[in-house]
C-alpha cells in the first residue's frame, strides 16, 4: 500500500520528460505467488538534454531482479532502486540505449487490484492512472507513448487463454506444460492503457466489418458457463461501433477488440487500448438475473470504452490534470449514443438526476475541485463526477453554443490534428476557435473554475409597451481554495410560453446576445428585454439543462403548474413538474406552507394523476415525473441544518396524499401495462415497467398494499419487476411475513450468483429507520459478503453511507461509527475503494448541529488511524478542512 507522502502535485510544475520510451517489450512467466517481468524498454533522450542526466523511473512496491543497459548488467554502484524509484544514475551517452528491468511480483497477494492481480483466478491488470509501475519500473505518466510487444508465458492448464493489447502475433508450446502467445500493438501508447489478461475463460465471438470495409474479430471474455449473458454486451458493442462511424465518422483500427469480464474491479470498466477489461457487473445480464438499468449500464459502459479508442487513446491526455479530457469528452459521446439509441428526452432527465445528484453536492462541500483541477495530493481521487459529467457538460455547452455543425468540424480537426499526441484542455477548446472564429477563453472558465453558478431571475411585463423584461443575474459561490470567481459565460436556454403551450414570439431584443433560443450570460446582471409581447408569457428557463447551474427564479405557482402541464420542451416541463414537487417536500420540512399546503398539495397531486394517465407522453417519461424527489436532493436544495428524519417524514407524506388522490387512475394504470409479451430490453419496454413499478411503490402505501407487492414479486418473470416489487416490500412493509418471506426467497434463489446478491444486499442497506445499522453489520458475516470483493463491499457499505439518509445519519452517531470502523477495514485491502467510500460523509457540514459533531467524529477517527493510505488521507483531510 501507498503511504501518504504528503506530495502535493501541481499543473503549473508540468514539463516533459528528459528520457521518452519508444518501444516497451515486456515478458511475463506468469505465476501467483511469483511471476517474473522482463520489461526491454528502449530508451532516447530528448533533443537537446544534455548526457548524463540521470534517468528516473517510477516503481510503487516492486522487487528488483537485475537491471541491464544494451546487454550489460549493471553493478549495484550504477544504479540506485527502491521499491518506489529506480535511478539510473549515469545512463550511456549515445541518444538510445536499451534498458532490460526484471522484477517479481506476487499477483495472487494483490488485494488493491491495481496493477497485476488475480480475480477468480484469472491474471488480469489495471494500470489507470498509475498500476503500471507496480509491474515494472517505467515512466509512468500519460505522455509517453510507446508501442509495446508482449509476450505472456504460463502453464496451459491454469491458463489457455493469453491477452494483450493490439493484435496476436505468434503462439505456442513451451517445455513442461506450458505455452506462451505474443501480442503486438502498433499504436503509441501511454503505460496506464496497457492490459495483460490469462486464465480460463469462455468467449462469445462476434465480428464486424468497419466502415472501410475491413473485418475486426470481436471477442468477449467471461467466466465459462456464462457466454449466453455477454450477448446483451456484444449487440451493444457492435451499435458503438456503427454509431461511432455514423456519428463521428470514427473507425476502429485494429483486427481485433476484446472485453474480458472480471469479478474484482475497482471501478466500472477499463478502456484498454483493444483490450477492455470490466467490471462483470457491466457485461452480464438476462431477463432472470439483471434490472432495465443494468441493461442502460451495460450498453453506455460499453460503448464508453469503445468510445475511448479515439478519445482517451489515440489522443491521450499530457497529464493527469487533463484526465477531463478524454473522460469528460468520452460521457458527452456515451450520452449522445444512448440518447439517439432510446429515448432522449427521457436520457436527458436522467442525466441531470445523475448529476445533480453527484456532481452537485461535490461543488457545494469540501471536495469540490475544476473540471480541470491545477493540484492534487492523490489522483485516483479524481475520477470523479464533476471531471466525468460536468466534464461532459462543459462539451455540451460548447455544441449548444457553436451549433452541430461547427460542433462536428471541430471535433474532426481534433482528431486530424493531435490523432497520436498527449493533448491538453487547451488543445481542446483551441480547435473550436479554429473552426468557429469565436473567442471560447471566457466560456473556458468551466474548466477552470469549481463551482455551480447560479442565475437568479425575476420578470416583469409591461402591458401597454408591448415589453417583457428577464432580469438576470449570475454568481459563483465560493469554493475551497477559491474565495473569488469570475464571471461565467452561461448559454441559457429559454422560450417564452403563452396559452397552450404556443411559443411567444418577439420583435426584438437587447441586454444579451440571444442566438437561436439560447442567452448569453456573460455579464454579472442582464437586463433582456423583449418588445413586441403582448400578453406575459410564462418564461421556461435552461431548456434541456443546457447549462449545469442552479435556478433561483421568481416564478409564480401558476406559471410552474402551466409549464409542468404545457411546456414543449420534454425536459423543462418535467424540471417544471420536479420543482413543484421539491417546494412542497421544502414547505414541509420547513412547515412555511401553513393553510395553503392543503391547496398547494391537492393541485400537485392532480397534476401527478394527469400526468400519470397522458397517454401522448411516454411511460419512461411519467415515471420520471412521478418519482419524487430524493431525500438528498430535498437536502441539497435545503442547503443547512439537515435533519434526515424531518426530510424522511414529509416525502412519506406527500407520497401517501399522490397515492390517496390516484388510487382508482393508478390501479387501473397498474393494471393495464401488465406484461404480456415475451421479455425485451429496449427502451420502451423498460418504460412500461418503469412506470408500472412506480405505480406499485405508491399503490403499496394504501391498505393491501403489501399483498399487492408480494404478489408483483411471486409473479414477477424478470429481475426488474422482482427486484423493484422486493425493494418495495423491505422499504414500506420492513418486518412485515410478505417482506420476510420474499427476502429469504430472494436468498434462496440466488444465493449462489454474487450479481443478483448484491441486490439483496442493495435492497437491505437502504431499508430507511435506525435498525438498519445493525442489519448491515450483521450482513457483512454473510457468507455471500466479501470485504475484498468492491462490488460487494459497494452494494452493502456503499448503498448503506450513500443512499440511506436515515439509516446512516442515525441522531446518536452509530451509522457513521459502523462506517468509520468499516472504511477502515476496507483500506487494509482496497484503499482505492476505502477512499472512495469515504467520500459519502463529503456534505457533513450540511447536517444539524448534533449530527455534525458526531460525523466529524467519525472522519476524525478515521484520520487518526496509522498508516493511512494516500488516498484516504487525501480523503479525509480535504473533507475536514
Ligand atoms: N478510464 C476508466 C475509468 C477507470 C479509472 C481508474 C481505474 O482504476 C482502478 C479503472 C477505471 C473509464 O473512464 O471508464
Ligand atoms: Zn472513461
Amino acid at each position: 500500500m501507498r503511504t501518504d507522502t504528503g506530495q502535493v502535485f501541481k499543473l503549473e510544475d508540468y514539463r516533459p520528460n528528459d528520457y521518452l520510451i519508444p518501444e516497451t517489450s515486456l515478458t511475463f512467466r506468469l505465476s501467483p505467488e511469483a511471476t517474473r517481468v522482463i520489461a526491454v524498454l528502449t530508451i532516447e533522450r530528448r533533443d537537446g538534454v544534455a548526457a548524463l542526466v540521470p534517468l528516473l523511473l517510477d516503481g510503487d512496491g516492486l522487487t528488483l531482479i537485475r537491471v541491464a543497459i544494451d546487454g550489460h548488467e549493471l553493478a549495484p554502484a550504477d544504479f540506485l532502486a527502491t521499491p518506489d524509484q529506480l535511478t539510473i544514475l549515469q545512463p550511456p551517452a549515445t541518444t538510445r540505449f536499451q534498458l532490460l528491468i526484471e522484477t517479481e511480483l506476487a499477483p495472487a497477494r494483490n488485494e488493491a487490484l491495481m496493477g497485476l492481480y488475480r480475480s477468480s483466478n484469472v491474471y488480469c491488470t489495471q494500470c489507470e492512472a498509475e498500476g503500471f509501475r507496480r509491474i515494472t519500473y517505467f515512466l509512468d505518466r500519460p505522455d509517453i507513448l510507446s508501442v509495446y510487444t508482449v509476450r505472456i508465458e504460463a502453464k496451459r492448464d491454469e491458463a489457455p487463454l493469453l491477452l494483450s493489447n493490439g493484435n496476436p502475433a505468434d503462439s505456442g508450446a513451451l517445455a513442461d506444460g506450458w505455452h506462451y502467445a505474443g501480442w503486438h500493438d502498433p499504436f503509441p501508447k501511454p503505460s496506464y492503457l496497457f492490459a495483460l489478461v490469462a486464465g480460463a475463460l469462455g468467449k462469445l465471438a462476434d465480428s464486424f466489418v468497419t466502415m472501410s470495409g475491413r473485418t475486426v474479430e470481436l471477442g468477449i471474455y467471461v467466466e465459462p458457463g456464462k457466454e449466453r449473458l455477454a450477448g446483451y454486451a456484444m449487440d451493444a458493442l457492435k451499435r458503438s461501433m456503427q454509431w461511432d462511424e455514423e456519428a463521428f465518422g470514427r473507425e476502429y483500427d485494429l483486427d481485433v477488440f476484446n472485453i474480458v469480464a472480471v469479478s474484482d474491479f475497482n471501478m466500472g470498466a477499463m478502456e484498454n487500448k483493444g483490450l477492455n477489461i470490466f467490471n462483470d457487473k457491466y457485461v452480464l445480464a438476462d431477463q432472470e438475473t439483471a434490472t432495465d438499468a443494468d441493461f442502460a449500464n451495460i450498453e453506455a459502459i460499453i460503448a464508453h470504452e469503445y468510445f475511448h479508442n479515439w478519445t482517451g487513446n489515440r489522443i491521450t491526455c499530457r497529464d493527469w490534470f487533463q484526465l477531463c479530457l478524454k473522460e469528460g469528452l468520452t460521457v458527452f459521446r456515451d450520452h449522445e449514443f444512448s440518447a439517439d439509441q432510446r429515448s432522449r428526452a427521457v436520457k436527458r432527465i436522467a442525466e441531470v438526476r445523475t448529476l445533480r445528484a453527484h456532481q452537485f453536492p461535490e461543488d457545494q462541500g469540501p471536495l469540490a475541485h475544476p473540471v480541470r483541477p491545477r493540484r492534487y495530493r492523490e489522483i485516483n481521487n479524481f475520477y470523479t463526477a464533476t471531471v466525468y459529467e460536468k466534464g461532459s457538460e462543459v462539451v455540451r455547452m460548447i455544441r449548444t453554443i457553436l451549433g452541430a455543425e461547427t460542433f462536428r468540424a471541430g471535433m474532426d480537426l481534433y482528431f486530424e490534428r493531435h490523432d497520436g499526441e498527449a493533448a491538453t484542455i487547451e488543445d481542446f477548446v483551441k480547435v473550436f476557435e479554429d473552426v468557429s472564429g469565436r473567442d471560447l477563453s471566457q466560456f473556458s472558465l468551466w474548466y477552470h473554475q469549481a463551482g455551480t453558478p447560479n442565475l437568479t431571475v425575476s420578470s416583469t411585463h409591461n402591458a401597454s409597451a408591448q415589453e417583457f423584461t428577464l432580469e438576470i443575474e449570475q454568481s459563483v459561490p465560493p469554493t475551497p481554495s477559491e474565495s473569488r470567481k469570475r464571471l461565467m459565460h452561461i448559454p441559457l436556454a429559454f422560450g417564452l410560453v403563452g396559452a397552450g403551450g404556443k411559443p411567444v414570439a418577439w420583435r426584438g431584443v437587447e441586454g444579451a446576445v440571444v442566438e437561436d433560443g439560447v442567452i448569453h450570460i456573460r455579464k454579472r446582471r442582464h437586463m433582456v428585454r423583449f418588445s413586441g409581447v403582448a400578453e406575459r408569457p410564462a418564461v421556461s428557463l435552461n431548456r434541456g439543462f443546457s447549462a449545469p447551474i442552479t435556478l433561483s427564479v421568481e416564478q409564480r405557482a401558476d406559471d410552474q403548474f402551466f409549464l409542468a402541464a404545457h411546456d414543449s420542451d420534454a425536459f423543462s416541463r418535467w424540471q417544471a413538474f420536479n420543482t413543484l414537487l421539491t417546494d412542497a417536500l421544502i414547505a414541509a420540512f420547513r412547515q412555511t406552507l401553513g393553510g395553503k399546503q392543503t391547496e398547494f398539495t391537492a393541485r400537485l397531486t392532480g397534476l401527478a394523476g394527469k400526468i400519470a394517465g397522458d397517454e401522448t407522453l411516454e411511460p419512461a417519461y411519467r415515471a420520471l415525473a412521478l418519482a419524487l424527489p430524493g431525500e438528498s436532493d430535498i437536502a441539497r436544495d435545503i442547503g443547512k441544518s439537515i435533519d434526515p428524519d424531518a426530510i424522511f417524514s414529509g416525502r412519506e407524506a406527500l407520497a401517501l396524499a399522490i397515492a390517496k388522490a390516484n388510487r382508482d387512475t393508478f390501479a387501473s394504470l397498474y393494471d393495464r401495462l401488465a406484461d404480456d409479451g415475451p421479455f425485451s430490453p429496449d427502451a420502451a419496454s423498460a418504460g412500461r415497467r418503469a412506470l408500472r413499478n412506480t405505480l406499485l411503490d405508491y399503490l403499496a402505501l394504501l391498505p393491501g398494499g403489501a399483498t399487492l407487492a408480494a404478489e408483483h414479486f411471486r409473479a414477477a418473470t424478470n429481475m426488474t419487476d422482482r427486484a423493484a416489487a422486493l425493494t418495495v416490500l423491505a422499504h414500506r412493509h420492513h418486518g412485515a411475513p410478505e417482506a420476510v418471506k420474499a427476502l429469504a426467497d430472494f436468498e434462496a434463489k440466488y444465493g449462489s450468483d454474487a450479481l443478483v446478491m448484491d441486490k439483496w444486499f442493495q435492497i437491505q442497506a437502504s431499508v430507511p429507520g435506525p435498525q438498519t445499522v445493525y442489519a448491515v453489520r450483521a450482513l457483512t458475516s454473510h457468507p455471500a459478503f466479501s470485504m475484498a470483493n468492491p462490488n460487494r463491499v459497494r452494494s452493502l457499505i456503499g448503498t448503506f453511507s450513500s443512499a440511506n439518509q436515515t439509516g446512516f445519519h442515525r441522531a446518536d452517531g452509530e451509522g457513521y461509527r459502523f462506517f468509520s470502523q468499516t472504511v477502515l477495514e476496507v483500506e487494509k485491502r482496497n484503499p482505492q475503494v476505502a477512499a472512495r467510500l469515504a467520500t459519502a460523509l463529503r456534505s457533513w457540514r450540511a447536517l444539524e448541529p448534533g449530527r455534525q459533531a458526531k460525523a466529524r467524529e467519525a472522519l476524525l477517527a478515521i484520520a487518526g488511524a496509522e498508516n493511512l493510505s494516500a488516498d484516504l488521507r487525501d480523503i479525509v483531510e480535504r473533507t475536514l478542512a
